[in-house]
C-alpha cells in the first residue's frame, strides 16, 4: 500500500473495462478511494463491490456518458460529500470506430471518437480541475496512446484524437504552472482489451487478428505505469510516458512469430 495513494480519492472514466478497469483495481490496491464511471451501470457497480470487499476501499459508482455535458456537470455536482475533492482524475474514457481511408469514413464514427477522446476528456477535466487548482493539490493523468505520436494508415481521426489529447496535456500543463497540480500522458502501444471488438463493431475475428501471433500488453500493465506516475513525489511530474509491448517497435511495426 502507497502513503501517497492511501486514502485518497481517484476518479477513473471508462472503469467498465479494459484498462480502467486495471487501473481502478490497481489503486484499491493501493488504498485509494475508487469513484467509477462509464456507461455500463451494472459492470461499474459489480467492480464496486468487488473492490470494496477485496481492498476495504470506499466506493462510489455513477453512470456517465462523458459525450454529454450536462451529464457531466450533474454528476459531479451530484456527488456525495465524501467526494467534494478528487485527488486524482484519470481520464481514460475512450474508443475507436472502423479503420477505413479518410475518404471513406463514417462521419457517425467520426463524431463518436471526437464527442469521446475530445471533447469528453475537456467536458469531465472542465467539472473537475477547478477544484484542483482551488485546493492547489491534484493530478490529471490522461489516457492518450502511441496514435497521439505516430500515425497508421487508415487511422487517421483515432490517431488525430489522441493528438488532440497529447496537446490537452501539453496546454494544461502550461495552464497549471505555478500550481501543485499534476498532468501527466500515459501512451500505449497494443493493449489487449475490448478496444479492438468496439472498433469492428463486435467483428470478433478481426478483432482477435490485431493481436494476433504476438504478445500485447494488458491492463494490468498499463496501470502499473499509471500507479508509478501518481506515486512520484509533490515536485515529480512524469509528464509522458510511452508503453510498448516489446513486440511491438512502432506503431506500424509489431513482430508477429508466425
Ligand atoms: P475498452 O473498450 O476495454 O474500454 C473503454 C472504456 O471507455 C470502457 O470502460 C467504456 O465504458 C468507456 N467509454 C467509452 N465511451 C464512453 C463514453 N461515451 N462515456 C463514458 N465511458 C465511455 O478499451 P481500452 O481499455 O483499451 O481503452 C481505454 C483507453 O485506452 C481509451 O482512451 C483508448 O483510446 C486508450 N488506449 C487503448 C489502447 C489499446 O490498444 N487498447 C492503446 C492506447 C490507448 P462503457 O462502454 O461502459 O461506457
Ligand atoms: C490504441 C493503439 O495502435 O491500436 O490507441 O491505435 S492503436
Amino acid at each position: 500500500m502507497s502513503e501517497h495513494l492511501k486514502d485518497k480519492n481517484v476518479f477513473i472514466t471508462g472503469a467498465s473495462s479494459g484498462i480502467g478497469k486495471a487501473c481502478a483495481t490497481a489503486f484499491a490496491r493501493e488504498g485509494s478511494n475508487l469513484l467509477l464511471a462509464a456507461r455500463r451501470k451494472e459492470r461499474i457497480d459489480m467492480l464496486a463491490r468487488d473492490l470494496e470487499k477485496t481492498y476495504g476501499v470506499m466506493t462510489h459508482s455513477i453512470q456517465l456518458d462523458v459525450r454529454n455535458n450536462d451529464e457531466v456537470t450533474g454528476a459531479i455536482s451530484a456527488l456525495p460529500p465524501a467526494w467534494d475533492h478528487i485527488d486524482i482524475l484519470l481520464n481514460n474514457a475512450g474508443l475507436s470506430r472502423g479503420l477505413t481511408k479518410l475518404q471513406d469514413g463514417e462521419i457517425r464514427d467520426w463524431e463518436e471518437m471526437i464527442d469521446t477522446n475530445v471533447k469528453g476528456l475537456l467536458y469531465v477535466t472542465r467539472a473537475v480541475l477547478p477544484g484542483m487548482v482551488k485546493r492547489n493539490i491534484g493530478h490529471v493523468i490522461n489516457m492518450g496512446s502511441i496514435a497521439g505520436h505516430e500515425l497508421y494508415p487508415n487511422g487517421n481521426v483515432y490517431c488525430a484524437s489522441k493528438y488532440a489529447v497529447a496537446a490537452i496535456s501539453q496546454g494544461l500543463r502550461m495552464d497549471l504552472l505555478g500550481t501543485n497540480v499534476r498532468v501527466s500522458s500515459v501512451d500505449p502501444g497494443l493493449v489487449e482489451t475490448e478496444f479492438s471488438q468496439v472498433r469492428f463493431r463486435g467483428d470478433d475475428r478481426r478483432a482477435a487478428q490485431t493481436y494476433a501471433n504476438m504478445r500485447p500488453l494488458k491492463g494490468e500493465d498499463v496501470a502499473e505505469v499509471v500507479i508509478f506516475c501518481a506515486t512520484r513525489p509533490p515536485h515529480v511530474d512524469i509528464a509522458q510516458v510511452i508503453v510498448m509491448p516489446t513486440d511491438q517497435a512502432s506503431v506500424n511495426q509489431v513482430h508477429r512469430s508466425a
